[in-house]
This record gives structure tokens, C-alpha cells and sequence, in this order.
């Protein structure tokens, strides 16, 4: 069968750039834009882009997402460090996209290896002493780093392998190298969350799926991997902690958690494309209303700019067509993006220290899913009067 018959189209989020490729004005001329759509596979149930981008393109040693910038996923890759070591005591670990080595830097650099294709961060932690092969995570990878290490005890990946389009090749790499008792644990944005908020800034060209159980319980199963727990996550607006092992692995029991999740996303209609199509419906409701608000707020005079230069904040921008007639800037701590434009509209990006001043009325707040923690910081901007606007569930002010 064909396989592309069986992709049913139900998002077109328009042109849009490399959502992370922020740029400097003499890059404005020849950027690299692509059809931002989404399918649902009628038979695995996975829900991914119609059109892929280059990897090389977008994970490069200019890679821009640095992690360690917010203090939430700092405490929290901490504490899921502590959690695994008690449990599961692994001896070898691996980490598959270690960034910054928020993660890893948890685990003893003589048994920990990294696999990072941006070379900007993987060179940062082999500086930290951690082995890290400087390339794309692939089944040739895999052998290579079985013959150079033997088997893993733990595989971890963090928001990395939904950036991954081959994923029956990811699977296969992930169960050569399991050793016996060996897990595979990996989390990404969630799909049922993603369609409960209305959040579809989650689709960008480094997420070329976001998953449901559902999904990845299919594919693993036909690389003869399973899942044995499910954890749902607050970060990054609603993520699954997934726990795999391999079926041939009889130390795990299969926990409640994956047929509870399973129950879940039938019950909300994940599997029934009715559900897409509602959520493209909303999609559309958000983008009028969002650009409403915006031209409303700039015939009241008032200042306009956006918080967090996130990839998340690409896509919204560039398919709501807002540019800097709407939101004069957007403020972002991330040091290599600060003095850059963002991708596509080319609104320019400066530090909070310069942007985030007495003068601003409004701020959208791109970076929505560290909200408690923004909201903690700046309390000063809150009690003089200062506005936050979200898209998230719904197109609404507060304070
Ligand atoms: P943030 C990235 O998405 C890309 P993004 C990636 N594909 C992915 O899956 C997720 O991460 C996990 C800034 N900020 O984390 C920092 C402030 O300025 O939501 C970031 O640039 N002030 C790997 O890019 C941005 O906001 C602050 O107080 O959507 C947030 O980006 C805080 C807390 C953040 O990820």
C-alpha cells in the first residue's frame, strides 16, 4: 500500500522558517522556508509533519536551544537523575540529544556517553569530560558505540526523539544496544495535551511527530520494544515520560499506566480523524482572535512586545502573519539569540535587562510553558500594571 495514502492532511500552518534559525539582517534575503503541515497515519495513529526538513539544517553547530536556561528543567532533569539511579541502578548510560548536559551531568563521566549533532553544545560536554559522539543518532551509530562501550543499562532522550523522522531505524539502534535488563526512557511534548490546550505551536520543524501512546506503542511493538510505564509531565505544556524495555526483557512488569493512557486518548478521540479536524477549526479561531487582540491593543497605543524567543513562538508569529507593526520586539535570556531577528518575520530579539522595561504595556508570552516561573520572577512588571497574553488554552489577557 502507499504508505502517503494513509497520511490524512488536517493542519496547514503556511511558509515557515527553521523555527530555531534566528538570524542577523544580512541572512534576511535567502532563508529557507518550507509548507508547515500535519498528518495523522491512519494505521500507526502517529501524527507527524507532511514535509520533513533537513536535519543538518536545523541541528548545527548554531544550534540555538540551550536548555539550562530555565530553572525549571534544571531541577527537573535533576530530580529524574536521582529517580533512575535509585530505581534502576544503571552502570552505562547513554544520553541521544545532551545539549547543555543539563541530564547527564548527574552521571559519572566514565560510564556515560553522549550523542549531541550540534556541535556547539556536544563540544561543551566533552569538555565536561563525557564521551560525546558529535553526530545524528542512527543504527550505524549504535553498532559503533557497542563495539567501542558494550551494551547500555540505561538509554535516555529528552525532547529528541520526536525531532527524529526515521523512527523505526531509532528503535532498532535503541534495542541493539539495551543491555538484558537495560531500559529506554524517553519524553516529548504529548499529543492529547497538545490538542486539550490548543497549543499547536508545538508543530515546528523540529518536531517532526508529536506523540500519543497510542503511536508509539505501535511502533515500538513492531521493533519489539514495549512500553512498561507512562508518565504525564507538566513540562514543556504537557509531555509523556515513556519507560520501554524490550519484550524479551521479563525484569519489568508491564504497569497500569500504559493501558490507562491507551484508554485516555481513545476516549478523547485520538484515533478518530474527526478529532484533527475540530482541532484545525480551533487553530483558526486562535489565530483571528490572537491578531484581533494585537490590532486592538496597537489602536490604544500601546506597547506590544513578546517574552521568550521560543521555537514555539515561530510558528505562531509567522503563521498569524505578526511582524513588528504588532509586537514591537521580543525579549529572550538565551545569550546566542540575543541581537538576532526572529525567523521568518524578522522581529528583533534583545535581553530582558534592555527590553523588559518600565515602557512595555503588554508582553505575549511566547514562552507559556515556564509560566509559574515567569510569573514568580517578575512580579514587579505585574503590580505596576503590566499585561501577559497567551494563546494557551484560548486567546486571553491576564495579570
Ligand atoms: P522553550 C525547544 O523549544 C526546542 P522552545 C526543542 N525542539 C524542544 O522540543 C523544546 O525546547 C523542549 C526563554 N526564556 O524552552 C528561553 C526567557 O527569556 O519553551 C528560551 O529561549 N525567560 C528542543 O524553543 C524560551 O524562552 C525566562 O524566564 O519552544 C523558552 O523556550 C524563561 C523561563 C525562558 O523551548
Amino acid at each position: 500500500m502507499d504508505k502517503n495514502k494513509i497520511k490524512k492532511e488536517f493542519l496547514d500552518l503556511g511558509k515557515q522558517p527553521i523555527a530555531n534559525g534566528f538570524l542577523n539582517k544580512n541572512e534576511f534575503n535567502n532563508e529557507f522556508l518550507f509548507e508547515l503541515k500535519a498528518v495523522y497515519d491512519e494505521q500507526t495513529k502517529l501524527v507527524s509533519l507532511k514535509e520533513f526538513v533537513a536535519p543538518e539544517l536545523m541541528f548545527n553547530e548554531n544550534y540555538a536551544y540551550h536548555a539550562s536556561m530555565s530553572e525549571t528543567m534544571k531541577i527537573h532533569f535533576k530530580e529524574l537523575a536521582d529517580k533512575l539511579q535509585e530505581e534502576f541502578e544503571p552502570v552505562n548510560v547513554l544520553e541521544i540529544g545532551s545539549n547543555d548536559g543539563i541530564f547527564i551531568r548527574h552521571f559519572n563521566p566514565d560510564t556515560t556517553i553522549a550523542v549531541e549533532p550540534c556541535k556547539n553544545f556536544a563540544d561543551m560536554t566533552n569538555d565536561m569530560e563525557y564521551k560525546t559522539y558529535d553526530e545524528f543518532w542512527t543504527n550505524n551509530l549504535s553498532k559503533l558505540i557497542k563495539q567501542n562501550h558494550g551494551t547500555m543499562d540505561l538509554i535516555y532522550a529528552a525532547n529528541c526523539i520526536c525531532h527524529i523522522h526515521d523512527l523505526d531505524d531509532t528503535f532498532t539502534a535503541v534495542k541493539n544496544l539495551l543491555s538484558e535488563d537495560g531500559i529506554f526512557v524517553f519524553e516529548d511534548p504529548s499529543l492529547i495535551r497538545m490538542m486539550e490546550r490548543g497549543s499547536y505551536d508545538q508543530l515546528y520543524d523540529e518536531h517532526a511527530h508529536i506523540f500519543s501512546v497510542t503511536a508509539l506503542q505501535n511502533i515500538l511493538k513492531r521493533n519489539e520494544l514495549e512500553i512498561f510505564r507512562v508518565e504525564n509531565l507538566s513540562v514543556h505544556g504537557g509531555s509523556n515520560r515513556i519507560y520501554v524495555k524490550s519484550i524479551h526483557n521479563r525484569y519489568q512488569d508491564i504497569e497500569s499506566s500504559v493501558e490507562d493512557n491507551l484508554l485516555r486518548e481513545n476516549e478523547f478521540g485520538l484515533n478518530d480523524f474527526k478529532t484533527y479536524q475540530i482541532f484545525s477549526d480551533r487553530v483558526q479561531k486562535s489565530r483571528d482572535d490572537l491578531v484581533s487582540m494585537l490590532k486592538t491593543l496597537k489602536n490604544e497605543g500601546k506597547k506590544v512586545i513578546a517574552y521568550g524567543a521560543a521555537s514555539k513562538v515561530t510558528t505562531v508569529f509567522n503563521y498569524c502573519g505578526i511582524d513588528e507593526s504588532l509586537v514591537e520586539y521580543i525579549t529572550d535570556t538565551t545569550p546566542s539569540k540575543i541581537g538576532k531577528y526572529q525567523p521568518g518575520t524578522h522581529i528583533p530579539i534583545i535581553s530582558p535587562e534592555e527590553g523588559f522595561n518600565e515602557s512595555v504595556d503588554v508582553a505575549y508570552l511566547g514562552a507559556w510553558n515556564f509560566k509559574a516561573e515567569i510569573m514568580n520572577k517578575e512580579t514587579d512588571y505585574l503590580s505596576r500594571g503590566g499585561k501577559f497574553i497567551t494563546h494557551v488554552p484560548q486567546v486571553m489577557m491576564f495579570s
